[in-house]
């Protein structure tokens, strides 16, 4: 594995690649050797080739883009919007070379649409959508046709040359995106280049970058530049700070320019509050908790104020063309998403959720790519009825849910509530899970808290996998289940979604080295494993040549012999 300070990574576990099947692309994966003459097991892998922050990764995909001759470089306004940057220099990261918006950026030619959407339905095989396949595992026609219909997404803006393609859509794995973010009160733009580093070593598929406060535009590049993964934004929440946080005085013009300039730095997907429409704010005025996303209230605070439609719908067509020609993906925001289990699936969620089936067929036309976002908290018995309405309105474009919670009363343990409230709905068909930290509703995120919410995400996306009977997802299972069959415990350890907390369990009670082949653990003891048990059952039939199934009964037949012959009796003489 490429090696950070903290990597502390096995060498069981190394990065590896597999070339692609036409163009021969390598493709990353994890390979973990596995003792006992077994086959090593593949890994789908997140982590990147590994980066110094001031120098960023390599461009991966920069002449895949370049070849398809439909792009040309031009003087960006980013540059020009970038003077936020000029407090980190004051806090002295100035000294780290900063590499960010000293390129041109790109952008489609005059009347181009440069997405994998407009390709995909041109019958074009793209290297991303190559390379999406090799990493599912899958034939890249159904990549194709999957993207040309929207039901999914490889978000790949033009700008963000350093991102590994990947796909979102309901055939494919279920995906996991993480937040990151600083706000005005804590964190520096080094740590979150950190977090998102950590982040996809453990897994995260996409990162959303959440920051708010100074240095918005510098952190970003930063997080760009150093990405595997798309990164997502809310650009509204920038836009915000433009206009010094008074939602009244935003305007489509401000907003536009926020866009453009995330676009020209390569986000790929961004959040757009479009369906809070001025006619559904009302209709939450009952709810016990009324609005609940930031972006959906700074949209229903300025729709108030000016007592005018929301201009995110209102100029709707234009952000299609810009994104059209960047690549850029629409996240439709669910501004009017329910902030706990009473206010789930109600009319204001509802009504939203028609608009954004509207919007999406309005992008399509565009050939921009959409997912549709989703709740947020909602009872167990409601979250079928959620996947169910999107993908009907929505036409099968990919579901993006944050959670959702099952239930509100356990603060501190909400990545579990939300886990539990996500293992279902993605078995239910959503296609990408937006993670929650046990700090949700308490606090910002740390790097544990960002380790543990990754971690859960991956249980509950990969336990979803496993119920839609994806093969790769059961072949994984499997290879675990037999290494701790077979007490292979180094096996067990490498392939697990977390290696180092198994690894550090086991050692708490059994640290000594010969304990890594001991046929038990400190769980039930060499007495009473029921592994061991069952392997001497399956050893004794071998030796007699019995099937497994008589097995247990001759061997019980003899045992109880044995035990009658010794003169035993297990009644107790009064
Ligand atoms: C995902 C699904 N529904 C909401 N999300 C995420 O919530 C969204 O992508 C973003 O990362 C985060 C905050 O959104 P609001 O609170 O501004 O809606
Ligand atoms: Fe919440």
């Amino acid at each position: 594995m490429t090696g950070t300070p903290s990597d502390t990574r096995p060498p069981a576990r190394r990065k590896v690649h597999t070339p692609s099947e036409r163009y021969g692309i390598p493709v990353p994966c994890t390979e973990v050797t596995l003792s006992g003459g077994h086959e090593p097991f593949r890994l789908y892998d997140t982590s990147g080739p590994g980066s110094k922050p001031e120098v960023g990764l390599p461009p991966l995909r920069a002449a895949w883009v370049a070849e398809r001759g439909d792009v040309e470089a031009y003087a960006g306004r980013g540059r020009s919007l970038a003077d936020d940057g000029r407090s980190a220099v004051r806090r002295g990261e100035a000294s780290r070379e900063w590499r960010g918006d000293r390129r041109e950026p790109l952008r489609a030619k005059e009347s181009q649409r440069v997405t994998q959407m407009a390709y995909a339905r041109a019958g074009i095989t793209t290297k991303e959508m190559e390379f999406v396949a090799t990493r599912e595992r899958c034939d890249v026609e159904l990549v194709r046709s999957e993207v040309a219909a929207g039901r999914a997404i490889i978000p790949s803006n033009v700008n963000h040359p350093e991102s590994e393609p990947m796909v979102i859509g309901r055939a494919f794995l279920v995906k996991v995106n993480a937040n990151i973010g600083n706000s005005a009160v804590t964190s520096s733009i080094a740590e979150e280049v950190e977090k998102l580093t950590w982040a996809t070593r453990w897994g995260a598929d996409t990162v959303m970058d959440l920051s708010t406060g100074d240095d918005i535009h510098t952190t970003r590049e930063w997080i760009v530049r150093n990405s595997p993964v798309p990164i997502g934004t809310v650009p509204i929440y920038q836009a915000l700070e433009k206009v010094d946080g008074d939602a009244a005085r935003l305007s489509w013009e401000v907003f536009r320019d926020t866009v453009i300039e995330q676009c020209e730095q390569g986000v790929d997907y961004m959040t757009i509050h479009a369906g809070v429409l001025l006619r559904y704010v009302p209709r939450t005025a009952r709810r016990i908790t009324g609005i609940v996303s930031r972006g959906g209230s700074i949209m229903a605070g300025w729709c108030l104020a000016h007592h005018e439609e929301n201009f995110l719908y209102t100029h709707f067509d234009e952000l299609c063309e810009i994104f059209s020609r960047y690549d850029v993906a629409f996240s439709l925001g669910d501004g009017l998403r329910p902030g706990c289990t009473a206010d789930a699936n109600d009319e204001a969620q509802l009504s939203e959720l028609r608009t954004l089936a509207e919007l999406t067929s309005r992008a399509w036309e565009f050939d921009v790519q959409v997912m549709v976002e989703g709740p947020g908290h909602v009872p167990l018995d409601l979250v079928k009825e959620n996947v169910d309405l999107q993908q009907d309105w929505c036409h099968g474009a990919p579901f993006y849910t944050l959670g959702p919670l099952a239930t509100d009363v356990a603060p501190g343990y909400d990545h579990i509530t939300s886990a539990i409230g996500a293992t279902h709905i993605a078995w239910h068909g959503t296609a990408m899970l937006c993670y929650v930290t046990p700090k949700e509703h308490l606090g910002l995120p740390n790097r544990d808290d960002v380790k543990t919410g990754v971690i859960t995400y991956k249980l509950a996306a990969h336990a979803a996998d496993v119920a839609k009977r994806h093969p790769y997802a059961r072949d994984w299972d499997d290879a675990l289940s037999r290494a701790r069959f077979e007490f292979r415990w180094e096996d067990q350890f490498n392939l697990s979604l977390d290696p180092d907390t198994a690894r550090a369990f086991h050692d708490e009670t059994l640290p000594a080295e010969p304990a890594k082949t001991a046929h038990f653990c400190s769980m039930c003891g060499p007495k009473f494993c029921s592994m061991r048990i069952s392997q001497d059952v399956r050893r004794y039939a071998a030796e007699r040549g019995l099937t497994d199934e008589v097995a247990p009964r001759a061997g019980m037949d003899e045992k109880s012999r044995e035990f009658v012959e010794l003169g035993s009796s297990v009644y107790v003489t009064p």
